[in-house]
């Protein structure tokens, strides 16, 4: 596919199979994913070497590694147009983090919060991978050059320390990496959990009601979205002091394509109830193609897994190509000229 469009930007992102995505993953990441498909060249990759820092059950992983796979199909994602692919099955990944784990520092990477807010949170798996995976992320990224990375603003410090260690690397060497951006959609960048909406959506919440899966089932949207946490106020509006109202107002926003201007009027003097039956339709009908094209590809394996070889094979392709200049750079004997 690239060949012949050489000269469009190119696009990489990807997400981890730790469980079925949020609402939250789709509108803050996923849904970017999709819209950047006609007009980038697209890599979205499925992050299975990240997640092993939390030691999931080999079976577990497996399965859900699929499943990501087929939902990043089921959301739209063309497989012949853009490149879809597991990490793990493109060994280029994890050579080129090694390379750039020396020449990140130790107190940098002791800084990146999600090292902290994970290590907290798991206090008796606080591994070497944990610690060293925003350069295994960083390696991701630039053995693409690429040069936009949509993700939600929870990996913004992320996309830093990437540029970071790619520039100390162009400076030592040459110019080996494209300096990537993030790329951060305006809505859905941070959608809050439902029941605390001080904290992010997240799918390893414990409280199943904090957040919408994306393959919840259209009643459980619906009760969900009812039982979110709001105040007492019982006006729509986009204000302070107001985070349960304006999360929903973010996500139906995102869902129907209308300004928060525009919510405001809908919603003029009536209370919350009609205002979360709104949302949560719209989170249904929002979600509803998806689950359709999921519930079809999971039943066939083969073709996932047949895509999956093809996205591997042409992600090996563009990544071997960074890795062998850098591997050169730094002084290992290449084999072949
Ligand atoms: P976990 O709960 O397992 O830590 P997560 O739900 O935070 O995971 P990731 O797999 O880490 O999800 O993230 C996938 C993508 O979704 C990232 O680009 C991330 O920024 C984005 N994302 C995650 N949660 C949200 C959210 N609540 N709002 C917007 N974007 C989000
Ligand atoms: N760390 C990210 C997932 C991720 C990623 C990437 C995102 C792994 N490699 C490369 C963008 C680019 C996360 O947890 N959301």
């Amino acid at each position: 596919m690239m060949e012949n469009q050489e000269k469009k930007k190119i696009v990489l992102s990807a997400i981890q199979p730790t469980g079925t995505p949020t609402l939250g993953n789709y509108l803050g990441a996923l849904k970017n994913w999709k819209n950047m498909a006609n007009d980038y060249n697209c890599l979205y990759a499925v992050a299975d070497l990240h997640s092993i820092t939390v030691r999931p059950e080999p079976a577990d992983l497996r399965r859900r590694t699929l499943e990501m796979y087929a939902l990043l199909l089921a959301i739209g994602l063309d497989p012949e147009k853009s490149i879809v692919f597991i990490q793990s099955m493109v060994p280029e990944h994890a050579q080129l983090a090694w390379i750039l784990d020396c020449y990140t520092q130790f107190g940098e990477a002791s800084r990146m919060t999600q090292f902290k807010d994970k290590s907290e949170k798991h206090p008796d798996n606080v591994n070497v991978g944990l610690f060293a995976y925003p350069v295994l992320m960083a390696a991701d990224i630039l053995l693409y050059q690429t040069d936009f990375v949509p993700i939600g603003a929870d990996q913004k410090q992320h996309l830093e320390i990437t540029r970071d260690i790619a520039e100390r690397f162009n400076g030592l060497y040459g110019n080996t990496f494209k300096i990537p951006e993030p790329f951060i959609g305006k809505a859905g960048a941070r959608v809050m959990s439902l029941q605390d909406p001080s904290k992010k959506m997240s799918k390893s919440d414990t409280n199943v009601k904090g957040f919408i899966s994306m393959l919840d089932d259209d009643n459980v949207i619906m009760k969900k979205i009812k039982s979110a946490v709001t105040d007492s106020e019982a006006r729509v509006y986009f204000g302070d002091g107001k985070d349960g109202v304006n999360n929903l107002m973010g996500i139906y926003s995102c869902c129907t394509g209308k300004s928060f201007e525009e919510i405001e009027q809908e919603f003029d003097g009536r209370g919350y109830g009609d205002f979360k039956t709104a949302v949560g339709e719209a989170v249904i009908e929002e979600l509803r193609p998806v689950k359709e094209e999921y519930a079809r590809l999971i039943n066939d394996k083969a073709y996932l897994m047949q895509c999956a070889a093809s996205g591997a094979e042409k992600a090996s392709c563009f990544a071997s190509r960074t890795l062998k200049k850098a591997m050169k750079k730094v002084g290992f004997i290449q084999l072949d000229k």
